[in-house]
């Protein structure tokens, strides 16, 4: 075959499979683990116990007593070295009473969640929730993402605050922890990103001035 056409074709099967490498994906993930737990009042920082049944995805700060919920996600399905380009974590919250200021913290998860989660301060996001049922939430978690799949993290752990405290809470909020309407994670990425990427994309163009010149 003559070299140039040879280079050529080269150069168009590289930048294609560099194209086809470098379009964006996006997975929607489930949580893997979920806890509630309360700090029994007087609140001190330390969690003392879960909550479970019905109780799973209460928040409630009352300024006596502190009731977070915490849940992870496994990162597993990301490829190595994919570059996140957007992640969203999506929630339903109810919150009779209202308004309730919400934080959303995000720490490195190991698959199970439990009391030590619940403390764990990493804050994402605040909002002003309620009063109202069914409220669909879509957080902005980019830059945490991002940082975790870096650093080679194996799940992505959030816990849900009420911060500051409300004086009386006669109707607890919750998140909607089961059914379709459940926290899902989702993340937006390119599977082989940068350094690879422009590595394939330059031996494309290196290809294609060989063909020039050829
Ligand atoms: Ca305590
Ligand atoms: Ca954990």
């Amino acid at each position: 075959m003559n070299p140039r056409v040879y280079s050529l074709l080269i150069s168009a099967f590289v930048l294609a499979s560099w194209s086809t490498m470098v379009s964006a994906a996006t997975i929607d993930l489930a949580y893997v683990a979920a806890a509630t737990a309360i700090d029994e009042g007087p609140q001190d920082g330390t969690f003392d116990a879960e909550l479970g049944g019905d109780s799973l995805g209460q928040v409630d700060n009352n300024g006596f007593v502190n009731i977070r919920t915490a849940f992870e996600f496994s990162l597993a399905t990301l490829p190595d070295g994919a570059a996140v380009q957007s992640a969203t974590l999506s929630l339903v919250m109810n919150a009779g009473e209202g308004p309730r200021q919400i934080e959303f913290h995000g720490y490195e998860g190991d698959g199970v969640a439990g009391l030590d989660d619940m403390a764990m301060d990493g804050l994402i996001d605040s909002v002003s929730l309620g009063p109202g049922f069914g409220i669909a939430l879509a957080i902005d978690v980019t830059a945490y993402i991002d940082a975790l799949v870096n650093s080679g993290a194996g799940f992505a752990g959030f816990n849900v605050r009420e911060e500051p405290a409300n004086a009386a809470s006669f109707v607890i909020a919750d998140i909607v922890m089961q059914g379709g309407a459940r926290p899902e994670l989702s993340v937006t990425f390119v599977p082989l990103p940068g350094a690879f990427g422009l590595m394939l994309g330059g031996l494309g163009l290196i290809g294609l001035r060989r063909a020039r010149q050829g």
